[in-house]
């Protein structure tokens, strides 16, 4: 049995596993090797120049002949000109966070760009169908960074009930049995960005990797509420500082601070003053492997459960 749904054909892929576009974190060597291993590689654009940008999506074609993606961060202060590089680049496919992208839809669409955009409700998602998307990325509360207040698990079913384009599900999925749930669920993928972060050619630095591996189920934490754009991120001296500056509301100090933070962590491996943006899946990841032993084992393991037998972590 090889799993195929409209998103595998809608995007000429070989497996319905799309890895996230994570900023400062999903470069094109991971998009690349995601790509290469039959499911749907993003480059995360978060607040990157445009020139710097342009130089990742040169170098992910030089990295694979399959499709890969670009994830737009809409609260990116030069994201109209993100999105002309793109329309410019023909980037195959576009995923969209942190916001609405309805201004960008139609030019994309009329360059046969596939827009994919992550909606945490059910409204947002009904309005971007409405007006174009090709898919809808429905993403719970268990994923990390840039959080909304649904669950993988409640969400899932009512987008698929929802809209008709085909919904994929992301948030708090990290092993074949996650993969066979978000379908129980009624999503035609997923979108796992934690256990991509411990992909070997994930360009994060070691620490990170390794502090993930090692995380246990209680070890993140949402910070932020009062800036009105909450992050789940992994609990450090950086989170305990925030939460108290979120228990006196004061969220221009939050921004200030968190200003350069998510690259500390990803570049500089500063697990104490560094923003780990990781979902509560941190948990569930138990090793650093090749992006293609990751995809392949959640496919097969995915695949195991479907056809009626059960399988465990670590087996
Ligand atoms: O975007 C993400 N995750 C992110 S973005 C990010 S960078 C950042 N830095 C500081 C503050 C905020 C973000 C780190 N992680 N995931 C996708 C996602 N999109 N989660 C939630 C949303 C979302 C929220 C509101 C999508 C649309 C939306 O629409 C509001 C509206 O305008 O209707």
């Amino acid at each position: 049995m090889t799993i195929r749904t409209r998103v595998t054909s809608l995007l000429g892929i070989e497996y319905p596993i799309i890895q996230g576009g994570m900023a400062w974190t999903a470069t094109a060597e991971l998009a690349a090797a995601v790509s290469n291993a039959g499911g749907l590689g993003v480059i995360g654009a978060g607040h990157m120049p445009t020139d710097l940008l342009r130089q990742e999506i040169r170098n992910a074609k030089a990295g694979t002949d399959r499709p890969f993606g670009v994830n737009l961060m809409l609260l990116a202060p030069h994201i109209d000109e993100l999105v002309t590089m793109v329309l410019e680049e023909r980037v195959p496919v576009i995923t969209t966070g942190a916001g609405n992208p309805g201004k960008y839809m139609t030019a994309l669409k009329e360059r046969g760009i596939k827009v994919l955009p992550i909606a945490p409700t059910v409204a947002l998602a009904k309005r971007l169908e409405s007006i174009g998307a090709d898919a809808i990325i429905g993403e719970g509360m268990e994923a990390g960074g840039h959080i909304g207040e649904l669950t993988t698990m409640v969400l899932t079913p009512q987008l698929a009930d929802a809209v008709s384009v085909p919904v994929i599900a992301a948030g708090g999925i990290a092993d074949g049995r996650g993969v066979a749930a978000a379908f129980a669920l009624g999503a035609e993928a997923v979108q796992l960005g934690t256990r991509f972060m411990c992909a070997e050619e994930c360009t994060i630095h070691p620490d990170v990797k390794e502090r993930i591996v090692k995380a246990r189920d209680r070890d993140t934490v949402v910070t932020g509420y009062s800036t009105g754009h909450p992050v789940r991120v992994i609990k450090n001296k950086l989170t305990r500082i925030i939460e108290g500056l979120d228990r006196d509301n004061r969220p221009e100090e939050i921004e200030t601070l968190g200003t350069g933070k998510l690259a500390l962590a990803m570049r500089e491996g500063d697990l104490d003053m560094g923003s780990i943006m990781a979902g509560q899946s941190a948990a569930m990841v138990c090793a650093i492997e090749p992006a293609a032993v990751i995809v392949r084992s959640l496919i097969e393991d995915a695949e195991a459960i479907m056809r009626g037998l059960t399988t465990t972590c670590g087996d």
